[in-house]
């Protein structure tokens, strides 16, 4: 007979060190709605899903969860679920809905009033300041191509730190630099929808200089908790390991997607690219040493999303990747290629937990005493859920993955574990409601807790059960 959601939750538990946090994410765009409401300002991404044809099902986050409004219905549901902390992202244009200037009262007031209600249902929060919706005008001056844009953030950095300083317990500067530059600056399937391919790059030496201002901002603002940044991580492998081409171009994505993102902000620097490519990651080997001394300030702790690994091949595709159909692409000399020995997720992800070992094992090898604790920020995945007759969630699929991926990350760091030395402090789930999954509008659920996006009830799923006797049950 196979074990239920709370059995596997009760399990896990006595696997769990002591102290370890446990945690929820979600992202403001994704879940509040209430976009026009209490002064927000339009953001990039605002103006990407009004684009024809750039949202599956021309899918607007206008109403999402309706988060806005169910502030005291989610937290209830997230002190019922028992978790330590929560980590939810702060809307830039509900702060400075210009980009520049004055902070907007209102939104700040929407901010304090949930970080009060989680600490008053002794919730820690842990407060991203940028997951992807970047202020409408400051996108129009040219979004992340423009340095001005990490001035500003710098400006917005601190008069969020000023006003919750006091209460918030971590704080993420900026979540996923990779998939920003990636999806929507190289590949134009996420907001501003640019396909620039590698002429994207400077973006991400912006976005991380935004990050030191943040830093810097946060530092002199003089909040009382932890500082530090999210970046996304996959372990890249070749499609064929003895084909030279495919070794080399999986040595390129692993640049592109991971090192470029982690080196500077950990080792001060950019990574060495291959002479070949030298021309094309111009914009970050040739960047002032104060950039890089800001990016590379001493941090409290580093926030890592792992979600699947990547395979690469060399040769032109058809244009795919993970977010689905990315013509740009296939104009680059490199695809990705699919894993048929590993079960999939509702995006065709590949469940593959004991990548996420190596991913922690290359973060020890590469990065060593240069890295703070780590936070596992974000891991989860997406599948077709819907309510059973007997009014539940059975989502057997999800409660898998996640058992899986936490118990492949717990032996991993255990002594005699491949990243055994790395001082994995938390995990966070993604996430804690089905949201407004990017460009992919509502297609793909990853919540613990189900969304009717008709009537906006939340109904916790069989996954949230485990995570429950998870958190209950530890000693
Ligand atoms: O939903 C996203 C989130 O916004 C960033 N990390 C990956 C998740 C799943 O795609």
């Amino acid at each position: 007979m196979k074990a239920t959601a709370e059995e596997l939750g009760r399990w896990l538990a006595a696997e769990l060190p002591s102290g370890f946090e446990l945690g929820v994410a979600t992202a403001a765009f994704q879940i509040e709605g209430a976009v026009h409401d209490a002064g927000r300002g339009p953001s990039g991404w605002d103006a990407f899903t009004a684009g024809p044809g750039n949202i599956l099902n021309g899918d607007t986050a206008d109403i999402a969860c309706d988060h806005f409004h169910r502030v005291a219905e989610d937290v209830a549901l997230m002190k019922d679920l028992g978790i330590d902390a929560y980590r939810f992202s702060i809307a830039w244009p509900r702060i400075v809905p210009d980009g520049a200037g004055a902070a907007n009262p209102r939104g700040l007031d929407f901010y304090d009033h949930l970080v009060d209600a989680l600490l008053a249902a002794g919730i820690k929060p842990m407060a991203t300041l940028y997951h992807w919706d970047t202020p409408l005008p400051l996108e129009q001056a040219g979004g992340w191509l423009n340095r001005a844009t990490a001035e500003r953030f710098g400006d917005y950095a601190s008069l969020v730190g000023g006003r919750l300083g006091d209460r918030v317990d971590k704080w993420v500067t900026i979540n996923e630099p990779a998939t920003v530059t990636l999806n929507g600056y190289g590949l134009g399937v996420h907001a501003p929808g640019k396909s620039l391919l590698f002429d994207a790059l400077p973006t991400a030496h912006h976005q991380l200089l935004a990050h030191g201002f943040a830093v810097q901002a946060l530092r002199s603002a003089g909040v009382s908790g932890g500082v530090g940044i999210t970046n996304v991580h996959s372990p890249v492998v070749p499609a064929d390991p003895d084909n030279l081409e495919d070794v080399a171009y999986a040595g390129l994505f692993d640049i592109l997607h991971n090192r470029i993102f982690a080196d500077p902000v950990l080792l001060g620097h950019y990574p060495q690219v291959p002479e070949l490519v030298a021309d094309m990651f111009a914009p970050l080997l040739d960047v002032p040493a104060a950039d890089l001394a800001a990016i590379s300030a001493p941090l409290d702790f580093y926030g890592l999303n792992y979600y699947a690994p990547t395979r690469v091949g060399a040769g032109a595709g058809g244009g795919e990747n993970p977010d689905g159909s990315a013509p740009a692409m296939a104009q680059l000399p490199f695809h990705l290629a699919d894993w048929p020995e590993y079960p999939s997720t509702g995006f065709g992800w590949p469940v593959a937990p004991a990548h996420f070992g190596t991913a922690l094992a290359q973060m020890r090898d590469r990065y060593g005493s240069a890295l703070p604790p780590v936070y596992i920020t974000e891991n989860g995945a997406s599948f077709e859920d819907s309510l059973s007759p007997d009014g539940a969630v059975h989502d057997s699929r999800r409660v898998e993955y996640l058992v899986q991926h936490l118990s492949a990350a717990l032996d991993a760091v255990k002594p005699g574990g491949r990243a055994e030395g790395l001082d994995l402090r938390g995990y966070y789930a993604w996430s804690l409601l089905d949201n407004f999954e990017w460009a992919a509008g509502y297609s793909q659920r990853f919540g613990l807790v189900h969304v009717d996006f008709d009537t906006l009830a939340r109904t916790p799923k069989d996954s949230f059960r485990m995570f429950q006797a998870l958190a209950r049950e530890r000693s």
